[in-house]
């Protein structure tokens, strides 16, 4: 990949992408799991689902390389192949408009002179590990590095919605981005939030990921981020912000993105649900990161173990590890918390016979959520939360 973006005369950017050859591939661990791993703009070798457009995967490795996870390294995913490959910082500007006392056109520096929030949260796609599905489900078929976790940095939502004076009777506010369908017939990509979720003070126009500008395609120059919540909500080159009277019903609220309205947000496999509802916060997650299927270790000595955990927000507040299958649970001492919202490292020790072991993590948060030992099933894929398991061979 021989993209690069270039800044032109008084900084109008520019994003050109060529074919490069493939040097490489990744094969993840489900069956037609082989990759190829290419460079895009802004971006180290990552494992590529689409090329057109770019939907990039982070090699799993990286998460065991510290909580943050590189802008360079970070996953990327599109619905609309119409991405932006040309964007003027100076003219670049966010519009609030619909049910407001004052429709606002924000540029980047009205943003940057308003007070700045800053926080640290994970961002996942709700499609994240699709491919590990059984029965296997259409649509993206990711491994497990469709997540990541960074420091953002930007404006309240609220306090951009305050500055237009909401009107009474909002419901909803809807977002829109840059980019856009290659045929009408493509629905583009909006996404909306209610109201009170809208004003709560955390959704933030990120300017700022890990002390840098966006990485393009991670929705430079500005982008929502809805921390706790699902990746779907946090529109990238964020240009519209629209307050509506209703519920807003276009496509990728009312016919994607939903998932199924009961406790378990489950069905039986192959099973379309009863009703659905939009979907919303991350299930709680972990990871060992340390070792990965099919890694060597030594028998009969301590084997060191280290990972993350992360939920929509309530806070970890126990991760576990089990080499029995589940049986019995050994507590891993948890790392500083870097704040609700983001990756909790977390380290263990244990001590494996000689042979084929496997090693689970589970995690319980705040709220007593923890992961089921069985997957759950849902039509679309989403949500995959089952407690991991990490394959070894000790000797
Ligand atoms: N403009 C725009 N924003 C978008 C999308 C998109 O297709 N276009 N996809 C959403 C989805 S489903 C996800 S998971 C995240 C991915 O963010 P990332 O590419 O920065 O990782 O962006 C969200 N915001
Ligand atoms: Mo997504």
């Amino acid at each position: 990949m021989l993209g690069r973006r270039r800044m032109i005369g008084a900084g109008a950017a520019t994003i050109a992408f060529a074919r490069g050859a493939r040097a490489e591939t990744a094969t993840l661990p489900f069956a037609n799991g082989e990759r190829p791993v290419m460079r895009y703009p802004g971006k180290r070798p990552m494992i590529v689902l689409t090329q057109r457009p770019p939907q990039l995967e982070t090699p799993f490795g990286v998460f065991n390389d510290g909580l943050l996870t590189p802008n360079d390294a970070f996953f990327v995913r599109y619905h609309l192949s119409d991405i932006p490959t040309e964007i003027d910082p100076v003219t670049y500007r966010v519009a609030v408009k619909g049910l407001v006392n004052r429709p606002l056109s924000l540029s980047l520096q009205d943003l940057r002179a308003m007070p700045q929030i800053e926080f640290v949260a994970a961002h996942q796609c709700s499609g994240n590990s699709r491919g590990f599905f059984e029965p296997r489900i259409a649509g993206g078929q990711l491994a497990n590095g469709a997540m990541g976790n960074a420091r953002w940095r930007g404006v309240p939502l609220k306090a951009v919605l305050e500055r237009a004076g909401v009107k009474a009777g909002a419901v909803q506010v809807a977002f829109n981005g840059l980019d856009g369908p290659a045929a009408p017939s493509v629905p583009d990509f909006v996404k909306a939030l209610p109201m009170d979720h809208a004003l709560d003070g955390e959704v933030m126009l990120a300017t700022s990921m890990n002390g840098a500008e966006l990485p393009w395609l991670n929705g430079y120059p500005v982008r929502l981020v809805v921390p706790g919540y699902f990746g779907t909500y946090w529109m990238k080159h964020l240009s519209e912000i629209e307050v509506l009277d209703h519920v807003f019903d276009g496509f990728w609220m009312k016919s994607a993105y939903r998932i199924p309205d009961n406790d378990c947000a489950c069905t039986e496999p192959g099973k379309a649900p009863a009703s659905t509802v939009p979907i919303g916060r991350f299930n709680i997650r972990s990871f060992l990161t340390n070792l990965q299927d099919g890694a060597q270790v030594k028998a009969g000595v301590e084997t060191p173990l280290r990972g993350i955990a992360f939920d929509g927000g309530y806070g970890i507040s126990e991760v576990a590890v089990s080499t029995d299958g589940g049986r019995a649970w050994t507590p891993a001492r948890l790392g500083d918390s870097l704040g609700k919202y983001s990756f909790r490292e977390w380290k263990a020790a244990v001590t494996l016979p000689a042979g084929a072991q496997t090693i689970m993590v589970r995690a319980r948060n705040a709220s007593g959520e923890t992961q089921p030992m069985e997957a759950k099933w849902n039509p679309p894929g989403y949500m995959r939360n089952v407690v991991e398991t990490t394959k070894v061979m000790a000797a």
